[in-house]
């Protein structure tokens, strides 16, 4: 295996701008913002800024799976923040994350209204806040954070790592396609061993766990990530496609997908979500 460019770093990195790729124009070396621009704060305890990637659907669904098992504290309003216009740089978006990522969360419920980031802990702070979806019993419980932790740690392979060289990169380069092929494959391999006896990732009931992994490995089994489905034989992975199509079926789970969504089937995509009744008047086809 060769590739036909090699690169001597020099003895110091330095920023060039553009270097070429899908989302070429948001990467920076440097944190903080880029403008100034507070966010819209809406009716609801909860505000969510997001846009409907694998991270920012895990919090959309996990918020519907709440209103669906009757948590009405859990009503929300979810903001639209676009990624490639950089909106994540704004100096409203920056306060409530760091690290200019989506998603992230603001809870107004409580008095400082506390501001929640990293989606694993968006997911462990509403579950608990809520009481749903994660165990209580502390085998259970650990075990379900393990895996919402392996989530965690395990998606850079794939998104970062897999999906960049894959799909994103300006050109094809066998080595970094290979090595995170390896590493993504094995990863399924690690879930359809998990489900092979069992119904979900940490056990017999459906989890935070659940929700971290199937926005991400679960869409990626049902071919819906970097046009991948074929390359990476995912239907081969015959238990973790059992489980993906399970949870894809769940009601809460298709609304979740739709919020923030800001491309495929224009009646799949809700741009924002400020009230239950969205899902039926304000999706794209009904509105542009
Ligand atoms: N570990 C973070 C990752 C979040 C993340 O990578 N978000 C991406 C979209 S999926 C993003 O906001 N990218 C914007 C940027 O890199 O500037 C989480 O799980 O919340």
């Amino acid at each position: 295996m060769t590739d036909n460019t090699t690169y001597t770093p020099p003895s110091v990195w330095k920023w060039e701008a553009e270097n070429g790729g899908t989302f070429a124009n948001i990467n920076r070396p440097i944190a903080g913002t880029t403008h100034n621009k507070p966010l819209p704060v809406g009716k609801h305890p909860l505000q969510l800024y997001s846009l409907a990637t694998p991270n920012g659907v895990k919090v959309t669904v996990m918020l519907e799976e709440l209103l669906a098992g009757g948590v009405a504290g859990a009503e929300y309003d979810a903001w639209l923040i676009k990624i490639r216009g950089g909106d994540q740089f704004s100096s409203g978006f920056v306060e409530v994350n760091p690290n200019s990522k989506i998603p992230a969360l603001m809870d107004h419920s409580t008095s400082p209204a506390i501001r929640v980031f990293e989606s694993g802990n968006i997911l462990l702070y509403l579950a608990e806040k809520f009481g749903r979806l994660l165990p209580d019993e502390p085998a259970k419980r650990t075990e379900c954070l393990s895996w919402l932790f392996w989530q965690m740690g395990s998606a850079p392979y794939l998104g970062g790592g897999f999906g960049h060289f894959y799909a994103y990169a300006p050109s094809k380069m066998a080595y970094p396609i290979d090595r995170y092929t390896m590493e993504t494959k094995r990863q399924l391999d690690v879930l359809n061993r998990q489900l092979a006896d069992q119904s979900y990732i940490a056990g017999d009931e459906y989890s935070i766990a659940d929700i971290a992994i199937w926005a991400w490995y679960g869409q990626l089994a049902l071919g819906r990530l970097y046009d991948a489905a074929e390359f990476l034989d995912v239907t081969s992975y015959t238990h973790v496609t059992r489980w993906a199509t399970e949870i894809d079926d769940r009601s809460a789970v298709k609304r979740g997908r739709m919020v923030n969504r800001i491309s495929g089937a224009p009646q799949y995509q809700l741009h924002e979500r400020h009230d239950v009744s969205d899902f039926d008047t304000k999706t794209q086809d009904k509105i542009s």
